[in-house]
């Protein structure tokens, strides 16, 4: 289990917790995946496509012994055993796995770009991302990630809904 990924889990449809920790369910349960560590989940305003409902967003990070391609596609099949289907783009999701980074790899294929292009803009991966991976020095980019986090305008659109250790809050968060 030689490589570090972080995975960024979105949901807006169904059951959106129980999508959430299914997905981390049918991930870990691969034999070449170990779950490392895992975000709060956080209740965000939808980006992109606005008209949709909240979604629940979180980070984790797992060491695995798969390719990042091998890890793509673990997870692109997770959504699908999840019950995804793919209409709007940034339309609304039973599940969205994106691998955030591998390594720290630079992957640029038809398939897959990591880091993840989308990453740096959104608060409602950077803050859940931020929350776990406490190497500020992010080497895809020439300042720390919490500089690129205070930049965000939508911090706002995030707010706490689970906390790490199960507690459940209705509060935003300190920004
Ligand atoms: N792909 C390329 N790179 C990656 C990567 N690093 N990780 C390819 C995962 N997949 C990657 O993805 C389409 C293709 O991207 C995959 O087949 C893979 O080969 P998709 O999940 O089918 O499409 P999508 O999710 O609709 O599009 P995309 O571009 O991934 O959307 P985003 O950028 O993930 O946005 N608002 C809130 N509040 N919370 C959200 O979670 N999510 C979206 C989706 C929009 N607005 C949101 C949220
Ligand atoms: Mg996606």
């Amino acid at each position: 289990m030689d490589n570090s990924a972080f995975i960024a889990l979105g949901s807006n449809l169904g059951n959106r917790y129980d999508n959430l920790t299914n997905a981390i369910k049918v991930l870990t349960n691969h034999s070449e995946i170990n779950l490392v560590n895992s975000s709060s989940i956080y209740e965000t305003d939808p980006v992109g496509y606005e008209n949709q409902d909240l979604f629940l967003n979180m980070v984790i990070e797992i060491q695995t012994a798969l390719s990042a391609m091998e890890l793509l596609e673990t997870c692109l099949k997770a959504e699908l055993d999840l019950g995804r289907k793919r209409e709007i783009r940034w339309g609304p999701r039973t599940i969205d796995l994106d691998i955030l980074t591998y390594n720290q790899e630079n992957i640029e294929s038809e398939k897959l770009i990591v880091p993840h292009p989308r990453m740096l803009e959104r608060a409602f991966v950077m803050i859940p991302f931020l929350e776990i991976n406490h190497d500020s020095k992010f080497w895809a980019i020439d300042k720390p990630l919490e500089a690129s986090l205070n930049e965000l305008a939508n911090k706002e659109g995030v707010r706490i809904w689970k906390r790490k250790n199960g507690e459940d809050v209705f509060e935003p968060i300190e920004s």
